[in-house]
């Protein structure tokens, strides 16, 4: 299923002139402050998001899942329903394969498939957390960091394989996230665990074609609960200065002990460049993958401003990065989640291009704590949506991709190409 673009015309024109009012409204109350809005909205153009195909299809708990209706059975549909996001907010333009969920029997065609959406192929996520069916050594105790080599070598040669998955479509990263750990103090060698798991990381890393990078993703805990071999940040920054330039940490936003203060971890890689991107989600006592910015919008703002003043400092921008969405649950339709989570980022980035900078390095030399605040608050308290909206509007998209999802009654249509019950692959 595709949106024409006379389908989005139509709905932007109904709703054109209330916006464009708004639009022009903040563009002048911005111009007072010395911002120009056609700068930050040329910024909010270029940052795409990566949907990741497991958030696709309800997530659900340990505890059950409540399956929609019209979720993707195939990597086709999956890339179809990115497809749909990106025809609405021209802010999604990849999509993050799971391997072995999302084998590409043929690459070809996917990738024809892909293009026709004006999507790519984003990092390549491998999974050495489940055992697969046919599978011959169980990760029950572990993969990368096993105490039995060869359990190492099969998950060394997974990675190896998904490289190659990856390699076809023309993606560009390795995600590795690993559950690696313990669930009872005794159980494990911390030491023995690290070092078993950076030889297997090098292994791969040495099968990583020149223009890749690895992406290594920290957990604090969960599957384990005792250890986990990648805990924190400071763990995963120690292999990545192992194993070589290639390799950048990543961040998910849900994987921090609580009330961790991750907008400093991300100003210390970035000053460190070991940054390689964020998965965003949001939550509220642990990995909770609920819709970005339903929880904690001010944090994610504040993780924006060092994201931007990073990006200054090195002199690059966000296209240097690789954002993902790592969010997916019980209760919503995946597709309007997306929108949602999609908007709450491009919001946060838009809120912290408005920092005044200058000012603020000024209130911090002379010690104004109070102006500080002001000056972040300001920009946190100022509406940024008909910036984003007039983003969208201006790349081809809508003015609001929910309410045309709604209009179009797009849920019913897949519904009815794909049946009422279809479970996506995967989780
Ligand atoms: C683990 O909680 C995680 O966030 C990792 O990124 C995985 O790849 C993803 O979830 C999907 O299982
Ligand atoms: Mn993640
Ligand atoms: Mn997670």
């Amino acid at each position: 299923m595709r949106i024409e673009k006379s389908q989005i015309d139509q709905y932007n024109d109904g709703l054109f002139s209330r916006h464009n009012n708004q639009f022009i409204f903040l563009k002048e109350q911005l111009a007072e402050q010395g911002v120009q809005a056609d700068e930050i909205i040329a910024e909010l153009a270029r940052f795409q998001v990566a949907i990741p195909s497991w958030a696709l299809g309800t997530g659900g708990t340990r505890f059950g899942r409540f399956s929609g209706s019209g979720e993707p059975g195939s990597l086709e549909q999956k890339i179809e329903d990115v497809g749909l996001l990106h025809a609405l907010n021209r802010s999604s333009g990849s999509i993050s394969l799971h391997i072995p969920w999302d084998i590409p029997k043929q690459a070809d065609s996917i990738i024809d498939l892909a293009s026709s959406f004006d999507l790519q192929f984003d990092a390549v996520n491998s999974n050495t957390f489940q055992d697969q069916k046919g599978q011959e050594l169980s990760y029950k105790f572990g993969s990368l960091s096993h105490t039995d080599a060869q359990v190492r070598r099969q998950a060394v040669a997974h990675n190896l394989e998904v490289i190659q998955y990856g390699e076809a479509l023309g993606s560009k990263a390795l995600s590795i996230w690993l559950s690696d750990g313990s669930c009872f103090p005794g159980q494990s060698n911390f030491v023995r665990a690290f070092q078993n798991t950076l030889e297997s990381l090098q292994a791969i890393y040495e099968g990583l074609p020149n223009d890749w990078k690895m992406f290594v993703e920290y957990k604090a805990y969960e599957p384990n609960f005792y250890s986990t071999v990648i805990q924190d940040w400071g763990s995963s920054l120690l292999f990545c200065q192992k194993l070589g330039p290639k390799a950048d940490v990543l961040v998910d936003l849900g994987h921090h002990l609580p009330n961790a203060n991750i907008e400093q971890i991300v100003a210390t890689l970035m000053m460190e460049g070991r940054l390689a991107g964020f998965h965003f989600n949001d939550s509220k006592y642990g990995d909770d993958d609920l819709t970005v910015g339903s929880i904690r919008p001010y944090m994610l703002f504040l993780i924006f401003n060092e994201l931007v003043e990073g990006m200054q400092r090195a002199g690059n921008s966000s296209d240097a990065y690789a954002w993902m969405i790592d969010a997916s649950h019980n209760v919503k339709d995946p597709l309007e989640d997306l929108l949602q989570s999609v908007e709450a980022i491009l919001i946060a980035y838009a809120q912290a291009l408005l920092i005044d900078r200058p000012k603020l390095a000024v209130a911090r030399q002379e010690n104004d704590v109070v102006r500080a605040q002001q000056i972040l608050q300001n920009a946190f308290r100022t509406d940024v949506r008909p910036l984003v909206r007039e983003m969208m509007r201006r790349s081809g998209g809508a003015l609001d991709p929910i309410g045309l999802f709604r209009d179009l009654q797009l849920r019913t249509q897949l519904t009815q190409e794909r049946g009422a019950v279809s479970v996506a692959t995967g989780l």
